[in-house]
């Protein structure tokens, strides 16, 4: 493939792991997080002339155009964006949680994939590309008091209504929904958990159908222990 495919979040987790996989496919990549060592690093591993590593915080749209003016410049295209970017954290319920990190959160894992979305739109309607995000089997199911989990029910709504917008464009979008998954985002390494790169595998086969299919959704979860 020589295609070009955008990740935000491709710092650590499900994000490194997508590019690790999209680079053994051949893609060319354009990798965004906030720790621009850790991209740097990424970017030394699988080959600096197919990836350009660009530091930027998510909810500033300002960086966000100017990621995709430097992505067009050095590539010439985008074909793919891989909305991954977002945090945990507040946890409790409505009732207790520290409210104050709600505010990062809902920035971050919201209003942080609408701008990924709105600024990378223009280039991926020319080469009729395709956008992934990354919910969560949190954003599909209930969760106790958790607004973790109602940003990613806001993930379900951004994918189901911009599938709408674009209809008849020949652009697609797939959403991700993985369950628990061992990544950084956890303090402790959960038990019974997904690897990054099973993530990244649903990824990369949403991304490799032919333009006629259009894989709406991926759950995925850990099979649940033997008893
Ligand atoms: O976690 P982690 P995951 N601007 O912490 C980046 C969802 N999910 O891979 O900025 C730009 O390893 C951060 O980079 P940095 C989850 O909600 C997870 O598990 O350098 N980038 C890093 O690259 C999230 O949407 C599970 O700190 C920002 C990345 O985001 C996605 O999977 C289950 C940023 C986070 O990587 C990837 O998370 C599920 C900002 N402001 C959904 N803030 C799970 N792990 O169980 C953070 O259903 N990043």
């Amino acid at each position: 493939h020589h295609g070009v495919l955008l990740i935000t979040g491709a710092s650590s987790g499900i994000g490194a792991a997508t590019a690790r996989a999209a680079a053994r496919e051949g893609y060319k990549l354009v990798l965004a997080a906030r720790s621009s060592d850790k991209l740097s690093a990424l970017a030394q591993e699988l080959g600096p002339e197919n990836v350009l590593p660009y530091s930027l915080d998510v909810t500033n749209m300002e960086q966000q155009q100017a990621m995709v003016e430097q992505a067009i410049e050095t590539f010439g295209r985008l074909d793919a964006v891989f909305v991954n970017a977002g945090r945990g954290g507040s946890p409790g319920g409505f009732s207790d949680a520290d409210h104050t990190a709600w505010r990062e959160m809902i920035l971050t894992n919201v209003y942080g994939a609408g701008l990924t979305i709105q600024a990378c739109l223009p280039a991926l309607k020319r080469s009729k590309g395709q956008v992934v995000l990354t919910g969560s089997s949190a954003g599909r199911t209930t969760i106790p008091g958790s607004m973790y989990s109602a940003t990613k029910w806001a993930i379900t709504g951004i994918g189901y209504n911009l599938r709408e917008e674009l209809r008849g464009t020949g652009m697609r979008v797939t959403l991700i929904e993985p369950g628990m998954v061992d990544t950084p985002f956890f303090d402790e390494p959960p038990e019974h958990a997904l690897e990054d790169r099973d993530v990244a595998n649903a990824v990369i086969y949403a991304l490799s159908q032919p333009a006629h299919v259009d894989v709406n959704e991926i759950l995925i979860r850990p099979t649940p222990p033997v008893a």
